[in-house]
């Protein structure tokens, strides 16, 4: 049957505006708190309850259509074939530590590929109530307000917002940590907001000059870059080759130069495939 886009782009608010619903319940309760990969990489029952809401509510509806989940994942432990099939591609909870600590910058990530690309995604803070849309070609939207990303080109008036991540893999910290010398030093600021969607929504609503993460996975960013693309920033794979979506990292840049500065002065780290 034909794919009915438009269908998919309302079902995909109302789920996200339900996930909302879940995490403000939860957000000033006390939190059951699980770890997986690390100490630092966190789990709790709301990204659980979100989760297994949201799977069963798009496979009610589209019962063909894959589902990508990070808490699904982290239990099946498999890697991901990403395959042309409608393919909803979910965060329930970005920014868990946030979460974990009543912090309001969490979000619940949304992003549909087809034939390998992202269509449409969708990232609700539902905290700050600030719902992010966009659907390829066709611009990028805060409450239905459209996003413009920064014109700035000159690195050296750019703030970049970037993470340390959850890996304490001694040699991914070391890298990490050189990058963050480089930023200040090359920049106007560095930020870190804990949500990788987050981050590349500011990206999107020009509040910054670009994002930079390694270690990420597809769930946290896929929404968001389309959302900062959309609202014309740069979206790329660090090293300044087209951004492959399982290879765990991420530049965005308001600008093609800031981008360049960026992907020139950083080292890149190799954090393996989803
Ligand atoms: C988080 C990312 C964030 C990263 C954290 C963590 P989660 O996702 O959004 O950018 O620095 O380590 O991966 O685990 O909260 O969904």
């Amino acid at each position: 049957s034909e794919l009915d886009l438009e269908e998919m782009y309302a079902v995909a608010i109302s789920v996200a505006r339900e996930a909302g619903q879940i995490i403000r319940d939860a957000f000033d309760k006390e939190k059951e708190v699980d770890t997986k990969q690390s100490a630092a990489d966190l789990v709790t029952e709301s990204d659980q309850a979100v989760e297994k809401m949201v799977n069963s509510r798009i496979l009610g509806k589209f019962p063909n259509h894959r589902f990508i989940g990070e808490e699904t994942t982290a239990v099946s432990g498999e890697k991901h074939q990403l395959t042309d099939e409608p393919t909803w591609i979910i965060d329930p909870i970005d920014g868990t530590t946030n979460f974990v600590n009543s912090i309001q910058e969490v979000s619940f990530s949304l992003g549909i590929m087809v034939n390998k690309k992202a269509v449409i995604g969708v990232v609700y803070a539902p905290i700050k109530d600030e719902m992010f849309t966009a659907r390829l070609g066709k611009g990028a939207y805060l409450n239905g307000k459209k996003l413009k990303a920064s014109k700035i080109t000159d690195l050296k008036q750019a703030v970049i917002i970037t993470e340390g991540g959850s890996s304490r893999d001694i040699k991914v910290v070391e890298d990490k940590v050189k990058n963050i010398h480089t930023l200040i030093t090359h920049t106007r600021g560095i930020r870190s907001y804990g949500s990788a969607a987050i981050n590349l929504c500011h990206v999107a609503a020009g509040r910054g000059q670009g994002y930079i993460e390694y270690g990420i996975h597809i769930w946290d960013f896929i929404a968001g870059a389309l959302i900062a693309s959309e609202a014309g920033a740069v979206v790329l794979d660090p090293t300044g080759c087209d951004l492959d979506p399982l290879r765990r990292r991420i530049l965005c840049a308001c600008s093609a130069e800031v981008a360049k500065g960026l992907s020139q002065i950083l080292t890149h780290l190799d954090m393996g495939s989803d």
